[in-house]
Parts: C-alpha cells; structure tokens; sequence
C-alpha cells in the first residue's frame, strides 16, 4: 500500500514533499502545544465520517478561541485536493491548526494567522488489527485524565501530554496502551482511543463527564450496535467493573476497532476477542467501507 514517492503535505495552500513539510519554531502550536487537530482515515477512496471531523475540529477551535482563517466547506476542499494529490485509496489524514508564528509569550494576540497543515499518510491500525489473536495487554494508568474543569480531551488540542504519560508508563510496564481513570477514580479512555466493556450481553461505555473525547468511532459503533439489537449503556464504570468484564475493546480513528485482552496482567476472559466484538468488527469492516458514510474522493 506504501507509494515510493515522498506523501505531499498541505501547509496554508501549497503542498510540499515531506522532507521539506516545515513551519517555523515560532509557532505556538509548538512553543504550547497551542492548537486543535483532527485523525482521518480513507478507506477505498472515501474519507470516512469526513464532515463529523470537521465540525468537531471547528468546536475544539471555537473553544480555544482560535479562529480558523477558512471556512469549513473550503477546509473540506483542501482535504479532498491534498487527499487526491496523494493518490492513497487508503489513507490517514492529520488535519492540524495551529495558533499561528507570535513571540516568546503565551499572549494569543500576538500570533498572526493561524497555520493550516493537512497531512496524507499510511497508518497501520495502532493496537494491531481487530482479528488478532489475544487482545493487547493495557495498564490502568497512575496519571489521571485532565478533567473537564481543566485541559478537557472533549477539546481535541495539540496539548497531548497527559496521554503521552500515560503512553510512557505502559511502555515501561511492557504493555501495549494505558487506560485512563478520570479525576474521581472512574474509567475515562485510552490514551488515544474510547473504550468499551461487555457485560451480560451489554455494551457499556464512559460519558463524556468522565473527561472523554466524544470520539467519532464510538458514535459509529453505539450506532452499529443499535442495529444489530445489542444495549448500550453510557455510564460511569468503576475499575474493577473493567477487570472483571466479560469484554473489552478500543475504538478510534488509529485503533479503529482493537480488543483488549489483558489488564495489569489480569485476563478479560481468555484474553481471545469475545463474540461481541467480533460481531462489532464485522459490521464495522462493511460501515468503513461504505460510501454513504463519507466523502468519495478517489
Ligand atoms: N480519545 C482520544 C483522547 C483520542 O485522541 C479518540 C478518543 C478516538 O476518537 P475518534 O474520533 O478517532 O474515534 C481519540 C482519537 C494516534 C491517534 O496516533 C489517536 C487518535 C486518532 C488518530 C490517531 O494515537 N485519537
């Protein structure tokens, strides 16, 4: 699926190869993390849930008070012209906005106008793909998810730091991923992915007040199981609900649709993908692919 040539990235209205993608050291996406991005994928040609990220990538701006210098139909028509000047029938694209080049403060007054970078590349499921066989072995993380009153994850900022602790303490305990506890001690996500536990037959999965990204995956996958008859209950789980389920799972855009075998070394189960995921995936695997869900591009 890889293409030999060097993927072109979107920076404010040219596209450049990506050795030669940059932005300046001034902007305060890097100085402070200081801006809102978006993960999509292409599948067969459509860009999945297209107009779903978008909007979501224009609240998180409208909270951080950053003006996007486009409107949200000409941001969908840079993503399809960067997306077919790629060429990538399967794809992830990085949609980021950044505050823009300031000074050395934190005032975002003194930024000028926001950077605008759409990346096209090829990203393998993160977890691996649905179909293994044991699910990956995640840790309950000791660093607790920004809570809604703070750096809520309901924004989707650059500022990923809480996550990339939680990452870092799983790499060092030899998992694969962190799940995340809010600030009261509930079950919130993973680190880049929503979680769902299966419980008598069941789907439950955490509220957004449990400092969650509403994620776009998990909307796809409540949806599905509506469909296929299976309840969903959006609730607070507390941790040994999680341990003790008869499964669990990840959804998001890099995941897609990842099981979960181990936590803290605790089997869920047999450690193997349960029926209910597995029937999950399947629909999922027809969902992603149908034009109807999103925007054909190529
Ligand atoms: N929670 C968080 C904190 C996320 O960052 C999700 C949930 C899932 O949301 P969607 O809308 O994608 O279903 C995300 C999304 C990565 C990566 O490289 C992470 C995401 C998306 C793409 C890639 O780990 N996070």
């Amino acid at each position: 699926m890889r293409e030999s040539r060097e993927p072109l990235v979107y920076i404010d209205g040219e596209l450049y190869p990506k050795s030669q993608a940059k932005i300046s050291v001034f902007d305060h996406g890097l100085l402070y993390g200081d801006g809102v991005f978006e993960g999509i994928r292409v599948y067969d040609g459509v860009i999945f849930k297209l107009k779903e990220h978008v909007d979501r990538l224009y609240n998180s701006a409208k909270v951080l008070r950053l003006k996007i210098p486009m409107s949200k139909d000409a941001m969908t028509d840079e993503i399809i012209k960067t997306v077919r000047a790629n060429g990538f029938k399967d794809a992830y694209i990085r949609l980021v906005v950044t505050r823009g080049v300031g000074d050395l403060g934190l005032d975002p007054r003194k930024c000028g106008r926001p950077s605008i970078i759409i990346i096209v590349e090829y990203l393998e499921p993160i977890l691996g793909r649905g179909e293994r066989e044991y699910g990956a072995s995640v840790i309950i993380s000791s660093t607790r998810r920004d809570p809604v009153y703070a750096t809520s994850h309901e924004v989707k900022s650059l500022n990923y730091l809480n996550s990339i602790f939680a990452k870092i303490e799983a790499i060092e305990a030899g998992a694969d991923d962190a799940i995340m506890l809010d600030s009261r001690g509930f079950v919130s996500e993973a680190t880049g992915a929503n979680l769902f536990i299966v419980r008598d037959s069941k789907l439950y999965t955490p509220p957004v007040t449990a400092g969650i990204l509403p994620g776009i995956t998990r909307a796809v996958v409540i949806e599905i199981a509506g469909k296929l008859g299976i309840p969903v209950i959006e609730r607070d789980l507390t941790p040994v609900e999680l341990m003790t389920a008869d499964e669990a799972f990840v959804t998001g855009t890099g995941a897609e649709l990842a099981p979960i075998g181990f936590i803290n070394k605790l089997p869920i189960n047999d450690g193997r993908p349960g029926p209910i995921f597995r029937r999950l995936l399947e629909e999922f695997n027809k969902v992603k692919r149908d034009p109807s869900n999103g925007v054909k591009v190529l």
